[in-house]
């Protein structure tokens, strides 16, 4: 499906998925490397989603995002920028969030993302809490939930799907069906064949899109924040994508069966986008080979960055955590 997306948003989206698919590839191999610790889960192979997302996206506005672990890619095309996440893989005092969060949490309120969460579903009560300050300030914003197709089997993500249409609030449930939660398919964990289909028990619009073809995701996504925009309440869109890499840093994957991945990759979103703008004469094949080497080149300058950047002081630790006030940590003692 093509749309009538001008050059300069084509180009955008695909300057952006090529930053995200070579962040990911030197994050994965940081990793190897023992410079990133902890775990990553890679979004490589779902960059359109990201890209199309951060289209509708007005953060001068006050639009906000919420995304799980897999979240890289939605910072990225957001607008974080490189250093902030770069550092914050390698927990250093200048990542997004001081070194203290990591590869799962990441958040930057300048671009409107309010968080990426590690438990699955989180997210979604956060994103309903968004809304709900834009509706009662009458702001006009809205708010994105992005999660995985394992996520509608958890509790949260009813209650916060049944609460927002209800209560109409302006919201965008984005969901990002990749076939596996970790190492088991959709299929083996979920009654109905689509995740969208799990919309008609709380009487809310949806849509399913093909997630690698970014042109096809923006004009879906866009008519959904429309509607949430107009006080029409939220809408589940589900894009069908595919991560090319397990489900975290070391998983090989050996669930899936034969040629699958290949198929996918056949429908490469960074090849989809970049096809159709030389069939339209938008872009040359050098002019993709040295974008394309002038976003590895920007991420090998940024990690090579971080890497020099110094560690959090021992103090921080004990910084920017939540804790009981004085009196409140008293009356429970006394109580
Ligand atoms: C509440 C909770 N239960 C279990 C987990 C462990 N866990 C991490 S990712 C995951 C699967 C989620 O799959 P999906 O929603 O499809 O997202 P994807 O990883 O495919 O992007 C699970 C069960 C968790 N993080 N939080
Ligand atoms: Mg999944």
């Amino acid at each position: 499906m093509s749309t009538c997306l001008g050059a300069a948003v084509r180009h955008k989206m695909l300057a952006n998925m090529l930053l995200v698919r070579h962040t990911e590839e030197r994050i994965q191999e940081l990793f190897l490397e023992n410079v990133i610790r902890g775990t990553t889960h890679l979004c490589i192979g779902q960059e359109a989603v990201s890209v199309a997302m951060a289209e509708v996206v007005d953060a001068a506005r006050g639009d906000t995002v919420t995304c799980t672990y897999r979240g890289h890619g939605h910072a990225l095309a957001l607008g974080m920028p490189l250093d902030s996440l770069m550092a914050e893989m390698m927990g250093k005092a200048s990542g997004c969030s001081k070194g203290k969060g990591g590869s799962m949490h990441l958040a930057d309120l300048e671009v409107g993302l309010l968080g990426t969460f590690a438990v699955v579903g989180a997210g979604l009560p956060v994103t309903n809490g968004a809304a709900l300050t834009a509706q009662l300030r009458g702001t006009g914003a809205i708010s994105i939930s992005i999660f995985g197709d394992g996520t509608p089997n958890i509790g949260a993500w009813h209650e916060a799907v049944n609460l927002a249409a209800v209560w109409k609030l302006p919201v965008v449930f984005l969901c990002e069906n990749n076939r596996y939660g970790e190492y088991t398919p959709y299929d083996d964990t979920a009654p109905v064949p689509n995740v969208s289909d799990r919309a008609a028990a709380y009487g809310i619009p949806s849509a399913i899109v093909d997630g690698q073809d970014a042109e096809a995701v923006y004009p879906v996504l866009l008519e959904a924040a429309e509607k949430a925009r107009a006080g029409e309440g939220p809408t589940l869109v589900e894009a069908l994508t595919y991560r090319y890499r397990g489900h975290s840093r070391s998983d090989p994957a050996t669930y899936r069966p034969e040629g699958e991945l290949e198929r996918w990759m056949e429908r490469d979103p960074i090849d989809i986008l970049a096809q159709r703008m030389q069939a339209d004469g938008q872009l040359t094949a050098a002019a993709f080979e040295s974008l394309r080497d002038q976003q590895k080149a920007e991420v090998q300058r940024v990690t090579e960055w971080a890497m020099n950047e110094p560690w959090p002081a021992l103090e921080e630790t004990l910084e920017d955590i939540w804790a009981p006030s004085g009196d409140s940590a008293a009356q429970r003692e006394g109580a």
